[in-house]
């Protein structure tokens, strides 16, 4: 009986550490999968137009992204990264830092400021 009250104990440890994992801030909104090394995720970028399309692909125009569309009308982007390389928190991160709001964090509020009159969207709620 105390076996199998440690498996039970060990297999709700493992479903509920996997859980956590489902939930990070960074993956909430996120498809992601997995080709020859290569992780593709796609998720929202509140954006307008074709200047916001570059400032917000620019903004990921470092090492381990090897691409990044943005699309005007979805609002959806699509980044290809090689994980050991950057992370999708931090491939977030530098959207927001370029003045952009996505599904994990909201935009640098100087940064949005200083966006083209046309690029000021209107905000994430
Ligand atoms: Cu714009």
């Amino acid at each position: 009986m105390k076996i199998l009250s440690i498996i039970i104990s060990t297999l709700f440890l493992l479903t509920s550490s996997a859980y956590a994992q489902k939930t990070k801030p960074s993956e909430q909104g996120v498809k992601t999968s997995i080709e020859n090394g290569i992780t593709t995720a796609t998720f929202k970028v509140w954006g307008n137009c074709s200047m916001c399309k570059k400032t917000i692909e620019k903004s990921l125009k470092v090492e381990g992204v090897t691409k990044a569309n943005w699309n005007v009308d979805s609002k959806m982007i699509s980044v290809s990264y090689q994980a050991g390389k950057i992370t999708l928190d931090q491939i977030q991160k530098n959207i927001a830092a370029a003045g952009y709001d996505n599904v994990a964090y909201k935009g640098n509020d100087k940064a949005y400021d200083k966006l083209h009159e046309c690029c000021q969207y209107e905000r994430k709620k």
